[in-house]
């Protein structure tokens, strides 16, 4: 991959739009290594750090003739597939599983318009199908931005009864949207390639209610799996999922821009959608009723964040749950001793193949230094060294890629070893990510230092509100960028067998009495 055209590109798009402060690249070594290393300063610079990223390591090409698409390349889309699986898993697995299945992408305009939420909510993002080769269609079709206006009148033809119920079930595919703002890479994409959305018709509120906090519990585990942290927040009405009666969102605050990132959302749909498409059930004792339903939807922003959580200016960290290698092999390489080195690092490949680790042998005919800075790049978590010395000694030298430290561990033990490091590894990423999030939550009775915060780029404020939209339209124009995030996880009903109450604290703006503190801050 020629880093050199993009170089071209980038600089031509400068020239256009000279940058307000140009990336600062980083003439870093890596370790041993006498390679520079052309990353922008990710804490300078993170946005095109993050571009740059993704294209060096060969994530994806960005370079596709149309805004807001781009190529998933090889390694990129290893990750891709270990970010799903660890989704299907979950899915796939619950008590009652959610059923895996796949709608057309195509939507009749009638179908589409008959939830009017929907339509409106969506109305400026809908990419239309207006022709046949050359013959308008009669029903012009639109490109799913999502899919209940798809699946909704397929599943009033399945339910019938209370016993087909709960009915859960999920799909993966493209989404396409039309979006207005800024496209980014992974984060704001037009088509979005790799959208989950699970869909569950229920029999009761409670039910509807209860599958609320499964899929809270899911995305837990698939973002703890990931390493990246996050906040739970049910948004403001004027924010919520057109349709639904509420939406819970997990956001990962960005560590160096500080801004927050929705990376998936759960809808609690109630009866809404069920009365416009008639998915209709006979209940136990014999009546009709509406299903209840639930929705829940998460991107490769899942991708965007692991990348951006991790990364530092050496590359990607990638957890060992999605690295599409966990051990690179590097044999270090001395004259006339070469072929002994080569052939010991093979058998060593070999065993941990079959011990099942994610392993790869980098025997290309290029320094060490080149291999170490081109796996750092990649984030793989342990790189092994063989040379004649270990071989004389029978030990290996691990070196792993999220701190700094090389251990010599006798080859006996190595199994055991690297199979624990792996481990500590995945751990250890998720709680220093975990930390350093912490720390950028700030809760103040103080609009003004509210503001001050989050106008620094600290973080995300937790201030007292009452909710309305009229106060916190007052608040918001207070500064670029910021919105209201919603109410934290710990006050909401559906999550809390004791809901929390504050006292004596008073709305930002109107001065009511107010039990609650609203999370405010600036987003992607
Ligand atoms: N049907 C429901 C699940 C739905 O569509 N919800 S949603 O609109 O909130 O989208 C689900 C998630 O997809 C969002 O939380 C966000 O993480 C992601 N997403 C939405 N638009 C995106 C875009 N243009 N690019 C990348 N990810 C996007």
């Amino acid at each position: 991959m020629s880093i050199n055209t993009k170089k071209k590109q980038s600089s031509k798009k400068t020239a256009k739009k000279p940058a307000k402060q140009p990336p600062k690249k980083v003439a870093k070594k890596s370790s041993k290594s006498q390679i520079q290393n052309t990353l922008p300063d990710i804490e300078e610079n993170f946005s095109e750090w993050f571009n740059e990223i993704l294209f060096q390591a060969e994530i994806l090409d960005y370079r596709y003739n149309l805004k807001g698409c781009g190529v998933w390349l090889g390694y990129g889309f290893k990750i891709r597939r270990a970010f799903l699986q660890i989704m299907r898993d979950l899915l796939d697995n619950t008590p009652i599983p959610h059923d895996e299945m796949l709608f057309p992408l195509l939507i009749p305009e009638d179908q589409f318009m008959k939830e009017k939420e929907t339509v409106k909510g969506f109305e400026d993002q809908v990419y239309w199908v207006t022709h046949g080769g050359l013959t308008p269609l009669e029903v012009k079709l639109a490109l799913r931005p999502t899919s209940e206006t798809a699946m909704y009148p397929m599943a009033a033809k399945w339910i019938r009864s209370h016993q087909d119920l709960p009915l859960k079930t999920y799909q993966i595919a493209n989404m396409f949207r039309f979006e207005g703002k800024n496209t980014r890479p992974l984060i704001r994409v037009r088509e979005i390639t790799t959208f989950k959305e699970a869909h569950t018709y229920h029999e009761s509120k409670e039910d509807c209610a209860n599958q609320i906090r499964e899929a809270v519990s899911i995305y837990r585990n698939i973002f703890d799996s990931l390493g990246v942290p996050y906040l739970i927040t049910q948004r403001p009405k004027w924010d919520t999922f057109p349709g639904a009666d509420y939406t819970i969102a997990f956001d990962c605050i960005f560590l160096q821009t500080r801004k927050a990132l929705q990376l998936g959302t759960i809808h609690n749909l109630g009866q809404r959608f069920a009365k416009t498409y008639d998915i209709k059930f006979e209940t136990a004792d014999g009546n009709q009723d509406y299903v209840y339903q639930t929705c829940y939807g998460i991107s490769e922003r899942g991708v965007a964040s692991l990348i951006a959580i991790h990364g530092d200016n050496y590359g990607l960290k990638l957890p060992p749950v999605v690295a599409p290698i966990e051990i690179v092999i590097v044999p270090i390489l001395f004259k006339n001793k070469e072929e002994k080195v080569l052939k010991v690092c093979n058998e060593f490949y070999k065993k941990l193949k079959k011990e099942g680790f994610k392993v790869r042998l980098d025997n290309r005919k290029i320094s060490s230094g080149r291999k170490y800075f081109h796996w750092e790049l990649r984030g793989v978590p342990i790189r092994v060294e063989i040379g004649p010395k270990d071989i004389e000694k029978n030990q290996i030298a691990a070196v792993r890629r999220d701190v700094k430290g090389k251990n010599f561990i006798p080859i006996d033990e190595s199994i055991k070893y690297l199979s624990k490091l792996l481990k500590d590894i995945q751990e250890s990423l998720h709680k220093s990510a975990k930390k350093r999030h912490d720390e950028l939550i700030f809760r103040t009775n103080d609009l003004e230092e509210a503001i001050d915060f989050i106008d620094k780029n600290k973080g995300i404020a937790e201030i007292p509100f009452c909710g309305e939209e009229e106060c916190a339209a007052s608040i918001e124009k207070r500064l670029e960028g910021l919105k209201f995030l919603g109410i934290p996880d710990r006050y909401l009903p559906v999550l809390n067998k004791k809901v929390k109450k504050e006292k004596e604290i008073y709305c930002s703006h109107c001065m009511k009495p107010v039990t609650q503190y609203w999370r405010i801050g600036k987003t992607y």
